[in-house]
């Protein structure tokens, strides 16, 4: 895909899980070979029964190899669970669960992180092994863990996601490490790149998904200073969330669960947001200079995503023109 000024379109892509990949993957599929980077959150990571686990490097892994698991939204396609069920009679850990294609993944990263391997370098690996046909880097090679506040105290997010389903009402969030992370090697570079055409924030959760890649020292304004446009799609369609606990995560901490709230999130980022429509009356009433699109953001199935990542694209071409 090309520019109107005959540069080829290469995008920069921050995403968490399940709806970044979705958009990752239409991105993907209508660009250029070697024209997608995605930054990958990793403040959903952790350690569970001596495994690293990296569950949003994995799910974007695993949907642009074509692999993943579309009933679960995280995993490998055909997965069988020999291993849960073993670790079930032993009386084992089992609230979290590692299939037995995907137990190859943790135990294969844990131990190449345990002989001092970046997790950069890991990831780079996995992606050509799998054919995942784009370059994935996580923000960063130090941990970062996402921690929210409920009544009983600090949860850690899986313990809180998984764990409690999401249930506890929660009163703040911190992203513990943050301070000492640093952008992983190429981030910053890959933004700031004069070959980058589209810097594409995908329709994921703002507060677990997007923000821990923005609070890392230097992310938020190589991004606000990069040459190339910035696009957010908008992970909210009139006032409800695409998927899992967005809605319910805002309003908890003080937030209207709207299409606007999230734009205010991304204040001086934005060149274009791409919105429902039924959110655009409200999102031209906020009176941001960033232009707004309206657009169908749905993306159940293949075409889906092709549409939407031709919309992105769309809006680039003409904001680079
Ligand atoms: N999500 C679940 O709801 N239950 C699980 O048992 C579970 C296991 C799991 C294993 C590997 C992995 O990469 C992801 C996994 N997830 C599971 C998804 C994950 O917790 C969340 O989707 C993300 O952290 C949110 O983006």
């Amino acid at each position: 895909m090309t520019a109107a000024s005959g540069q080829r379109m290469s995008v920069v892509a921050l995403s968490g899980g399940i709806g970044g990949a979705k958009l990752a993957l239409g991105l993907k599929r209508i660009l250029a070979p070697d024209s997608l980077t995605v930054i990958a959150n990793t403040a959903d990571d952790f350690e569970h029964i001596g495994l690293s686990v990296s569950p949003d490097i994995d799910t974007l892994v695993y949907t642009l190899a074509n692999l993943s698991n579309i009933e679960l939204g995280w995993g490998r396609a055909g997965e069988t669970w020999t291993f849960m069920d073993a670790m079930k009679l032993l009386g084992g850990e089992t609230w979290f669960n590692l299939g037995d294609g995907d137990l190859a993944m943790h135990v294969q990263r844990t131990y190449r992180l345990n002989k001092g391997d970046s997790l950069t370098a890991i990831t780079g690996d996995v992606c050509k092994a799998l054919n995942v046909g784009a370059r994935i880097l996580p923000m960063s090679d130090q941990p970062v863990r996402t921690q929210l506040r409920a009544d009983e105290g600090w949860l850690d997010f899986q313990d809180y996601f998984v764990g409690r389903q999401s249930e506890p009402v929660i009163h703040e969030l911190r992203y513990t490490g943050i301070e000492a992370a640093q952008a992983a090697p190429d981030v910053i570079d890959a933004i700031r790149s004069t070959d980058t055409t589209a810097i594409v924030i995908c329709p994921s959760n703002p507060l677990i998904s997007i923000e821990p890649i923005l609070a890392i020292a230097g992310i938020r304004d190589a991004i606000a200073d990069a040459s190339a446009p910035a696009i957010a799609i908008s992970p909210i369609i009139d006032g409800n969330a695409v998927k899992g606990p967005t809605a319910k995560m805002l309003r908890e901490l003080g937030h209207e669960a709207t299409a606007a709230t999230v734009l205010g999130r991304y204040e001086g980022l934005l060149d274009a947001y791409i919105a429902d429509p039924r959110d655009m009356k409200s999102l031209q009433n906020t009176g941001s200079r960033v232009s707004m699109v309206p657009a169908d953001i749905m993306m159940v199935t293949l075409d889906d995503r092709e549409r939407l990542a031709r919309t992105v694209m769309d809006v680039a071409a003409q904001l680079v023109s």
